[in-house]
């Protein structure tokens, strides 16, 4: 059958996915994308979890590629709802025409490499599937939920839900005794949302988290004035940044300073609010003694908060350092802890053993009566989104099977073997370390970029050298020890959350900043570490 025949096949129509195909436009190029869900927003089309909203602010949670977009767009509060995202990529889609190149509700089933590695042809759930020359997976870092494999999960009498599948028209808890598995951003945002409503909340968690207060809450239309405004020195230090924020990160080390003069830099960042906690000193990573201070301090926040002592010291994390898994910001989560109608209960130490039609049954024996679960379980994260999609390289090799032992990518962008397949945060890019929205733009833009070269000089077919390959792969790993991230043994970063994934640091530690220069430089030198061919030229 003949396939219907694109330059270029988007997967995914979030952040990037969207950003793409204006790119691709921009060029002359034909695309379509292809979509999973019923309306555009990617991770925020799914996750519509009580609470939800995103841990970067509002303002630079965003595009920064259109001047005029910036200035329309007036955020409402400091930290975006998953609602008023939402609403903006739909302005974004509306705004540069967009969707009559997107096709909704369509779940690619497949995707495999035509002989010569010149094209792809990608089928899909709605039989209308497609051949293009060049495909771009933007299908996000955290989409493949992972909910835990719990012996009576299908006998459970009540009502189950995984908090990155929520249903759309929202859950009711009132008068319902409701169990929340897991304590990372989500299951932190959420818990005090649930909390509020339900008769009866049983937290079940497995490793104790840091957090840091948000101090959300609305934005003015003086302070929305005032970013618009600023943009141009906002971007810029975004773009000079090692995780995409707009912050400067303080270049003291936090052992260089007295007891008195760190607790006051600590006091302020904790009520300022926000991820920017991790700017207040230089070496917080990178230093065990410098990370302890922060942590110390955090704990005795937490201590200070929950009245229990007890139920303070089970909520005290011990295992890991702040920030050296991904630190959740949240709005009266440890306060939630005093309400009557809250019960934490440590499944580290008592794990669940099994789920009863009536609630859930602890190795001890312990049963929790529950009507209502939620799995605040998180993802598969970055490799199980691309593994679903498995795609089959040009030899009938199966993505799956070439990341056996764990991924392996140039520049989180490319993987070898995989020709004219671009990966927008792939593992191996900075992605989830950074504000998501400058990462993607990125990676958007270097491989429009990427494309024009191609054509400009003739090529149509591009792939990337095993030992190129494998250089980022040693480099990634020096980054990544390089820093405290990959000590959390508990990580997703590591993979450690999904059972028989193999251990390794996922996301490029090295730097926002210094990624960009590496991929410039990439560029620069005629796609260094890529091997480049065409079909109507001589290669
Ligand atoms: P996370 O950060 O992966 O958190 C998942 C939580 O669920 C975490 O506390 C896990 O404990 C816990 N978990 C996972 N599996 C189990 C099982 N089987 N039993 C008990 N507890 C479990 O996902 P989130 O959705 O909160 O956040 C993902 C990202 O979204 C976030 O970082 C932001 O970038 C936005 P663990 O720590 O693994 O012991």
């Amino acid at each position: 059958m003949a396939h219907e025949e694109y330059d270029a096949v988007v997967i995914g129509a979030g952040f990037a996915g969207l950003y793409m195909l204006h790119r691709l436009r921009g060029l002359g190029m034909s695309a379509v994308v292809l979509e999973r869900a019923g309306g555009v927003g990617g991770t925020w089309y799914w996750n519509r979890y009580p609470g939800a909203r995103c841990d970067s602010e509002s303002y630079y949670y965003c595009y920064s590629f259109d001047r005029g977009l910036e200035q329309e767009w007036t955020w409402t509060e400091r930290y975006p709802r998953q609602p008023e995202i939402r609403a903006y990529l739909d302005h974004v889609a509306d705004r540069f025409d967009l969707r009559r190149d997107i096709r909704l509700s369509t779940t690619v089933t497949g995707a495999r490499a035509d002989a010569d590695g010149r094209g792809w042809t990608v089928t899909t759930d709605t039989g209308r599937d497609v051949h293009c020359r060049y495909l771009v997976t933007a299908v996000g870092c955290l989409s493949a939920a992972n909910v835990p494999d719990l012996p009576g999960l299908a006998d459970f009498a009540g009502r189950w839900f995984h908090t990155g599948a929520w249903p759309h028209d929202g859950v009711d808890v009132t008068g319902r005794r409701v169990g929340v598995v897991g304590t990372g951003s989500t299951g932190i945002q959420a818990i005090p949302v649930l909390a509020a409503q339900a008769a009866h909340l049983t937290v079940l968690q497995r490793t104790p988290n840091y957090s840091i207060p948000a101090r959300n809450g609305p934005l003015g239309a003086g302070e929305a004035d005032a970013y618009k405004a600023d943009y141009a020195r906002i971007r810029e230090v975004q773009a000079g940044s090692t995780n995409g924020h707009p912050f400067v990160v303080n270049p003291q080390s936090a052992l260089d300073v007295g007891d008195d003069e760190r607790e006051r830099v600590y006091r302020a960042a904790w009520e300022r609010g926000g991820l920017r906690f991790r700017a207040s000193y230089a070496d917080l990573l990178a230093d065990e003694a410098a990370n302890a201070t922060a942590s110390d301090f955090i704990r005795d926040r937490i201590r200070e908060v929950v009245a229990d002592p007890a139920t303070a010291e089970a909520l005290l994390p011990h295992d890991h350092g702040f920030a050296t898994k991904r630190p959740p910001i949240d709005t009266g989560y440890f306060e939630t802890y005093n309400r009557d109608d809250v019960t934490l209960v440590d499944v580290r130490a008592d794990p669940v053993e099994a789920v009863e039609p009536g609630g859930l049954r602890l190795r001890s024996g312990a049963r929790h009566e529950l009507d209502d679960l939620v799995f605040a379980t998180g993802f598969d994260a970055l490799t199980g989104p691309l593994l679903r999609l498995d795609p089959v390289g040009p030899d009938g090799t199966a993505l799956s099977d070439a990341w056996r032992a764990g991924p392996r990518t140039y520049l989180g962008l490319a993987v070898s073997g995989f020709p004219n397949l671009f990966t927008v945060t792939g593992p191996f890019s900075p992605s989830v370390l950074t504000n998501m929205p400058t990462s993607i733009e990125h990676h958007v833009d270097w491989i429009a970029g990427c494309l024009e070269h191609l054509r400009a000089t003739g090529r149509d077919r591009i792939e990337a050298d095993p030992a190129a390959e494998h250089e980022w792969g040693e480099h990634n790993r020096a980054a990544a020890e390089a820093t405290l991230l990959p000590r959390a043994a508990s990580s997703w970063y590591l993979g450690a959350n999904v059972p028989g994934k193999p251990a390794v640091f996922m996301p490029y530690a090295g730097g926002f900043a210094r990624y960009v220069a590496t991929c410039d430089d990439v560029a620069r030198g005629g796609y260094r570490g890529f091997r480049l061919s065409g079909s109507r030229a001589a290669a």
